[in-house]
């Protein structure tokens, strides 16, 4: 028996084996561009996203409480109204008549009171929903929770090597058709975003984990119904030069910033697409799409899931 093997099984995770692969994408939006070969080593990754059941046990054992839940600090917004700093978290609400696909907050609503207790606000609950994953956690959540499980985030490359199940250069996780022989393979949104979703893969919102078929490696919803955090921080695929200064972990900080906003909260890269995704607005349901997400900010289509590095299968 060799000596990985003693390692205990990792339950409900998968091995994916380390390779090189082509990451990111020239066929679509420009920032997945350029594919480039990437190479990394073998790592454990969550089967599903972490579900609201896992994120409850996590909160029971931790008191844990989430960025969505914790009120901003009136000393980042001197004169706000007190009012307008309660705790919040961004919902996804469907306009009543078509609006500017240009600006999201025609559909995005901070609502107070939405956290992953309550992903759709105070009077709604998480109760029909154990199985599905949770949502609302900011990006300081979601890692709370990995170091508590003895796990980390996967970087873009990990996510994007699982979400890819094997298959080069494909354009979904599953092959390049998004409905092979008119079968939905991921929890997306049909009809015309987002005015209506027609549901027509069977779940409007999030649906339950593993409820579509798993990818190669055997892991479920890599794409759509959540967008999941990475732990890298955003930058464009060619803006990879090494400057020579600034430590590597500050500089890729200070350089996920988006220059228009005055809070400069940094971001980190989101993986996968969601419920959200359509085809008339956001084709981000393939494993080459990419986000950029203020670290600080949670969402009603956003979770996470975890791996652990480099405990070779054998
Ligand atoms: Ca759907
Ligand atoms: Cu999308």
């Amino acid at each position: 028996m060799g000596a990985s093997e003693t390692i205990p099984a990792a339950d409900g995770m998968v091995w994916v084996p380390g390779r090189t692969f082509l990451m990111g994408s020239d066929r679509h939006y420009p920032e997945e561009a350029p594919a480039h070969p990437v190479t990394i080593g073998g790592f454990w990754i969550d089967s599903c996203a972490v579900t609201n059941a896992q994120f409850a046990r996590f909160v029971r054992k931790t008191g844990h409480v989430t960025v969505a839940e914790t009120a901003p600090d009136p000393a980042d917004y001197p004169g706000a109204r007190p009012d307008l700093l309660a705790p919040f978290s961004a919902v996804f609400i469907a306009p009543r008549h078509r609006v500017s696909l240009a600006d999201p907050h025609n559909w995005w609503t901070p609502v107070a009171g939405a956290d992953w207790r309550h992903p759709q606000g105070p009077g709604t609950s998480i109760r029909s929903k154990p199985d599905h994953p949770v949502v609302h956690v900011a990006w300081a959540d979601a890692a709370a929770y990995a170091s508590w499980a003895a796990k980390e985030l996967p970087t873009e490359a990990e996510w994007e090597l699982a979400a890819r199940g094997g298959l080069d250069g494909a354009e979904f996780a599953w092959g390049d058709e998004l409905t092979p022989g008119g079968q939905w393979m991921a929890n997306t949104w049909q009809g015309e975003f987002p005015l209506r979703d027609t549901g027509e893969d069977g779940y409007r919102g999030t649906s339950p984990v593993g409820a579509y078929p798993a990818n190669g490696y055997g892991l479920s919803d890599m794409i759509g119904n959540v967008w999941e955090w990475t732990a890298d921080w955003y930058r464009g695929h060619a803006a990879s030069a090494p400057a020579c200064c600034t430590p590597a972990p500050d500089r890729g900080r200070a350089a996920s910033i988006d220059r228009n906003d005055p809070a400069r909260i940094p971001r980190k890269v989101m993986k996968g697409g969601s419920h959200l995704c359509a085809q008339n607005y956001c084709r981000r349901y393939r494993p080459a799409a990419r986000m950029p997400q203020s670290v600080d900010t949670s969402t009603s289509h956003l979770g996470f899931r975890c791996i652990i590095r480099g405990r070779g299968k054998g």
